[in-house]
């Protein structure tokens, strides 16, 4: 049977929506997906205790509420998927089964694990770099380059240099205690974070999959999701 993936869902336009590209890297891998809206915490539990992973995707800003600070450029902000992404990752922890998060998602497990965030980077870092580059830029895979730490699963994956897209303007401020940095930015963002079974990117490798190395960031979730 194939690995059953749960894919939570964001909020636009008064719609519950997930990009057809995370389904669409998720199936080419070899998975079946199962969308799952805010609902209660019992029945989320009852869901993803069917799945065999988890994937935390892109969306809006992480209510700073989560990391008990005031809001300071966060905007704008889903309350209904707050609780619904933090409780879907620590669960899913717990049971030791893998989480692939993606930009927000990235964000939102480091908040889940303890850490914050940036709420805006171009007023609260002195980084030069443009995160949200790839948003107005004619070539959607341009965005900047990422170095990537010779001693992660990732870099088994990625190589130690490769160029990623960039679509946000939050990033992670204090990593959590027990996530690992495995990318970074020039300007010393984190671009992307492991441990045990989790690996998460700032940037969009679903929108990028016709490059053999972010195809294989899917392919290697659904085939840890398959053990
Ligand atoms: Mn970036």
């Amino acid at each position: 049977m194939k690995p059953k993936i749960a894919l939570l869902s964001r909020i636009n336009d008064e719609r519950y929506t997930v990009n057809q590209a995370y389904f669409d890297g998720l199936t080419y891998a070899g998975a079946d997906c199962i969308i799952l809206p805010p609902m209660s915490i019992e029945n989320l539990h009852f869901f993803l205790d069917h799945c065999d992973g988890l994937l935390v995707p892109g969306g809006n800003d992480v209510n700073p509420i989560t990391y008990a600070e005031m809001n300071d450029g966060s905007f704008p902000i889903e309350d209904e998927i707050e609780t619904l992404d933090i409780e879907a990752i620590l669960y899913m922890a717990e049971q030791k089964k893998p989480i692939f998060g993606i930009c927000r998602g990235l964000q939102i497990i480091n908040v889940a694990f303890g850490g914050s965030l940036y709420q805006d980077l171009p007023s609260q870092t002195d980084t030069t770099l443009d995160h949200n580059h790839s948003l107005n830029h004619k070539d959607p895979l341009k965005g900047h380059w990422i170095e990537v730490d010779v001693n992660s699963h990732l870099y088994t994956l990625l190589g130690s240099k490769i160029e990623v897209n960039s679509y946000h303007h939050q990033g992670i401020k204090e990593l959590a205690s027990n996530l690992m940095a495995s990318a970074h930015a020039q300007d010393g963002l984190v671009e992307a974070l492991e441990t045990d079974g989790i690996l998460a990117v700032q940037w969009h490798p679903e929108r990028m999959t016709a490059i053999a190395p972010f195809q294989a960031l899917f392919n290697d979730f659904v085939s840890k999701c398959r053990k």
